[in-house]
């Protein structure tokens, strides 16, 4: 392994700054490897784009973006002194708060002097001869290291569709992911939103009480269902701080990682009455438990899931005051459960008001942009201010953003052009001593992110400590292992539903990008068992060298 020399050169010097290991964002997943990295005495720069940490909770500050995991659930668990010291104000927290608590993170551990902000990484290749990988940024300053371990987000490039004349519009326009750090005043103003999956439903209801109009475009509704926010009050604080070990091991053994779990009886076995009472109590609990404390079979059986999906088109049916537009928002397309589900907290009334109309898309598609809005088939809707809430190149989107270049010269980009191949979703063949933390068929994907972030971090820092420990230089995955695991990966997305719905999951809402399933649906607790499997058998599946 490399010594720890640090050379500091200065910003934009020809000689390459030289390290242990180089990470690759400062999200949760950054942070918290930096920090892992340390202890084990390597030196450790990480990489920032953004001018703060934070990740997802540094660059989503549209009004309304909060947790969808229970608060107490999403901070890290590897410091009781932190555990112990912060209190959530809310069951759900606001971005705010989320990105107060990781600032505090960074402080608290004295991360930040790693840390070079306002710096992309634009091309990272390994050096076969050094066996270590040559990094640039955007900013000029070169790099080297051992190690490169990419914590670069699951859902951090911005996707805006190519609209005709989106250059044109005279005001302002953002992506929800790319929000101005200063305060907008949307008072009185005349706003689009285009776009209705989580982030939108979050938005909408929160800048709905603001506008002066909203206009939002939808392309396709979701089956959104009720967060049940609320303050934390001091006595349930005590008992949150009193429980962590309880909370965490709960964490552990669930599919998602969240305090809810699928039940293990079917949807079908029960009598009509039993199961609409069951899903009336699953409606009315906080959180994920309507998707992730459902009937498993909800999730792989399209009969037990269209029981389920009538509850909720119910549900939506009941809140619209106007009928027309009410099974506007009632979705017909898929199943439920097969996207994300959204959580909110009166979406579905922000339609009732005399401010708010939506624009069904599949009537009338946008044509284009126009100076003063947007322009569908039918008519011209004036906005002060556009909002893409167009999601995002999922997964794989922020690697093909980086000129990522292994064995060979072989790129990252070609190599997962069909769709991802990797080992474990945290190596992939050719790519020697890159680890993708939360990278694609990664088991935390699929996860109440945190949770798995801390599993993923704990792996790659065990398998560099047993590097170091025998004095190995690289370590890839083989093609064999490779295959393998891939090939796992769509055989346990085959047992699901959620292949046929064309969500992000599965990269259709990206024009143009090959369909493949990015994600591991096998549960967290399988995807554990099978890393710890691989580390007690001396890494099977890599080659040490
Ligand atoms: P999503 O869930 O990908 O939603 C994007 C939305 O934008 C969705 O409603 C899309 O409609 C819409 N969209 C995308 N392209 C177009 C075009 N060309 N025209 C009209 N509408 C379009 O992204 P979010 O940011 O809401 O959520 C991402 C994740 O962040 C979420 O899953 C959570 O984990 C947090 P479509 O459904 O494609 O018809």
């Amino acid at each position: 392994m490399a010594t720890s020399a640090h050379n500091p050169q200065p910003v934009g010097a020809q000689a390459a700054d030289q390290f242990d290991a180089i990470v690759i964002g400062a999200g949760v997943a950054g942070l918290y490897q930096l920090y892992r990295l340390r202890e084990l005495g390597l030196s450790v720069r990480v990489y920032e784009a953004g001018a703060g940490v934070g990740g997802t909770w540094y660059w989503n500050r549209y009004p309304g973006a909060r947790f969808d995991s229970e608060s107490y659930t999403y901070g890290y668990s590897f410091s009781e002194e932190l555990l112990q010291e912060w209190d959530w104000s809310e069951h759900f927290a606001g971005q705010p708060e989320t990105e107060r608590y990781l600032n505090h993170v960074a402080d608290k551990f004295d991360l930040r002097r790693d840390i070079r902000f306002s710096t992309r990484v634009s091309a990272a290749s390994y050096d076969e001869a050094a066996q270590c990988w040559q990094v640039r940024t955007d900013t000029g300053e070169r790099a080297q290291a051992q190690f490169l371990i990419t914590a670069i987000g699951v859902l951090s490039a911005p996707y805006i569709p190519d609209f005709a004349g989106r250059e044109s519009f005279t005001g302002p326009s953002f992506h929800t992911g790319q929000w101005p750090k200063e305060p907008l005043d949307f008072s009185g103003k005349r706003v689009g939103v285009i776009g209705t999956g989580a982030t939108a439903v979050q938005l909408i209801t929160e800048v709905a009480k603001d506008v002066g109009h909203l206009t939002v475009f939808q392309r396709t509704p979701n089956y959104c269902a009720p967060l049940r926010n609320r303050p934390i009050d001091p006595e349930t604080q005590q008992q949150i701080k009193a429980s962590y070990p309880e909370i965490f091991k709960r964490c552990r053994e669930t599919f998602a990682g969240f305090l809810h779990d699928f039940d293990t009886r079917s949807a079908l076995e029960m009598s009509e009455e039993e199961r609409l009472a069951r899903y009336e109590e699953l409606w009315a609990q906080p959180g994920f438990a309507k998707w992730f404390g459902n009937f498993g079979d909800t999730m792989s059986d399209l009969k037990a899931n269209a029981t389920m999906t009538e509850f909720v088109r119910n549900k939506i049916r009941e809140r619209v005051n106007d009928p027309v537009v009410a099974e506007k928002l009632v979705p017909k397309d898929h199943p439920w459960g097969t996207k994300r589900v959204p959580l909110e907290s009166g979406y579905y009334e922000a339609y009732n008001r005399d401010n708010v109309v939506l624009v069904d898309l599949n009537e009338t598609p946008i044509a284009r942009i126009t100076p003063k809005g947007v322009k569908t088939s039918d008519a011209e809707y004036a906005c002060d201010v556009i909002v893409y809430a167009t999601g995002f190149d999922a997964v794989t989107g922020a690697f093909n953003q980086i000129d990522i270049r292994g064995l060979g010269g072989q790129t990252l980009k070609d190599k997962w052009a069909d769709g991802p191949r990797t080992y474990l979703g945290l190596q992939t063949a050719g790519f020697p001593n890159l680890f993708t933390v939360v990278g694609p068929h990664n088991g935390a994907t699929f996860c109440n992110i945190p949770r798995c972030i801390e599993q993923n971090v704990e792996w790659v820092t065990d398998c560099l400590r047993h590097l170091r420990a025998h004095e190995y230089a690289q370590i890839v995955a083989t093609p064999e292992a490779e295959d393998d695991w891939t090939a796992h990966v769509n055989e346990v997305a085959e047992g699901t539903i959620l292949l046929d719905t064309p969500s992000w999951f599965v990269g259709a809402n990206i024009p143009g990008k090959k369909r493949a399933f990015l994600m591991y649906a096998g549960g967290s607790p399988a995807y554990r068992q099978k890393c710890d499997e691989v580390a007690e058998q001396g890494y099977a599946g890599f080659r040490l060298q």
